[in-house]
């Protein structure tokens, strides 16, 4: 089975997305995600200009000696735009072994460990009124788990909030990149947020109790110590996790905030490769691994990166936002199925465009997401449909503080 055609496909249904499908010598097909939110065009040209011409011919069954071919090869290693051609690469080999076996792909990483996959849902607010409704809406949708954002006094625009009407994904989801020639700009004050959350939590648990797994998202915007302090306040509401709490690259930061707070804390989104763990690892310094399949490697890497975290009892976490295309999020949910140490899964819908690309044979379920039973990934692009949606530059957001400073958005 030796890869025959390469196609890079990238697309704009709801969003932009790159879309990696093989084709082998015997007509079978994988997919692979390579979508890198706001700078897709350069995973694209990764693919098409540096990639593609390496995989032509090459034995489609060699995923581990493809994976380290395409790492090794390159010489210049890691980073979000390789990691994510790589992934690409990587599940879309697997996908076509799966097929070619006639299994579901959980099965070839060592078959179900569990019936179904827990799954938390975006719920937002501009005021605690509103966030009620939206936490409502995503229990009544089937949420078991719900991401808890808000509106915060004296900032206009908070990460997380959809804007109601026009924020392209569905109601209750938020789609962070807008379609336009510039990055918005966002105002941000750490003192405000620090001051305002912890009584959102106290009002949320009022209202729904002391047993929904809550969510909350940071978006890497506090100092090591305001981190430490956000966790200790929010200890008596019992998030599930504090996620991105602060800017993990020096991941010894983790360190003072572990030392303060027992509120559980998840990192790894933005990260691409097992290295970018290692301290917050093997120092316990973190609960949940966020990495996406599609940005850290595939799941050849994603797998790797797992195990080494269960051997301190560290679970997973995988990021599934929209800017994960329904390839990225199938190839999670295999992984997610198949694994010991699983923790939870983000689910955002994807909109209507996208699902009209993108055939998917995943499910949810009062609560739980399961890959389905189809062999391969269970998901595949049509690219006719695919062609009527081209690329649309779009940016994320940047935010800077009230004396002009450029703060992590
Ligand atoms: C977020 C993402 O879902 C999350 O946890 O951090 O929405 C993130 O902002 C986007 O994926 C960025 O592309
Ligand atoms: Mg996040």
């Amino acid at each position: 089975m030796n890869i025959d055609t390469a196609e890079v496909i990238v697309s704009s249904p709801d969003r932009n997305f790159v879309t990696l499908k093989l084709t082998t010598d015997d007509d079978l097909t994988g997919v692979g995600d390579g979508t890198l939110n706001g700078r897709e065009r350069a995973v694209a040209a990764y693919l098409e200009d540096h990639v593609v011409p390496l995989l032509l011919g090459r034995d489609a069954h060699a995923i581990e000696d493809t994976w380290q071919f395409l790492y090794r090869s390159a010489y210049w290693r890691r980073g979000p735009v390789t990691m994510a051609a790589i992934a690409a690469v990587d599940v879309a080999l697997w996908d076509l072994k799966a097929k070619a076996a006639g299994l579901p792909l959980y099965q070839l990483l060592g078959g179900a460990s569990r019936t179904g996959i827990m799954a938390y849902g975006h719920a937002s607010g501009r005021d605690i009124d509103e966030l009620f409704d939206s936490i409502r809406h995503q229990l009544e949708v089937g949420f078991r788990s719900i991401r808890v954002q808000t509106s915060v006094p004296g900032i206009d625009a908070v990460y997380g909030v959809a804007m109601r009407a026009g924020s392209g994904a569905e109601p209750h989801g938020y789609e962070p990149a807008q379609r336009a020639p510039l990055p918005a700009e966002e105002d941000w004050d750490s003192s405000a947020y620090l001051r305002h959350i912890p009584s959102v939590f106290e009002a949320v648990r009022a209202e729904f109790g002391p047993e929904l797994p809550l969510l909350h998202d940071a978006h890497h915007r506090l100092t090591p110590i305001q981190a430490a302090r956000l966790g200790k306040d929010l200890e008596p509401y019992d998030l599930f996790w504090l996620e991105d709490c602060t800017p993990a690259e020096n991941q010894e930061a983790l360190r003072l905030v572990r030392h303060h707070t027992t509120t559980p804390m998840a990192i790894g989104e933005v990260f691409n490769t097992v290295w970018d763990y290692q301290t917050l690892i093997r120092e316990q310094l973190i609960d949940y691994v966020r990495s996406a399949v599609t940005h850290t490697g595939g799941i050849t890497a994603t797998r790797k990166l797992l195990d080494y975290a269960a051997q301190y009892q560290i679970k997973s976490g995988i990021h599934g936002p929209t800017d994960i295309s329904p390839v990225g999020m199938a190839a999670a949910l295999h992984l997610d199925l198949a694994i010991h140490n699983f923790g939870i899964q983000e689910y955002m819908p994807h909109g209507a465009l996208t699902n009209e690309v993108f055939q998917q044979s995943f499910t949810f379920q009062d609560g739980y997401l399961h890959p389905g039973d189809h062999p391969g990934l269970g998901v595949d692009i049509d690219g006719d449909a695919a062609g009527h949606f081209p690329y649309q530059p779009a940016y994320l957001p940047f935010s800077r503080l009230k004396d002009g400073t450029v703060h992590d958005w």
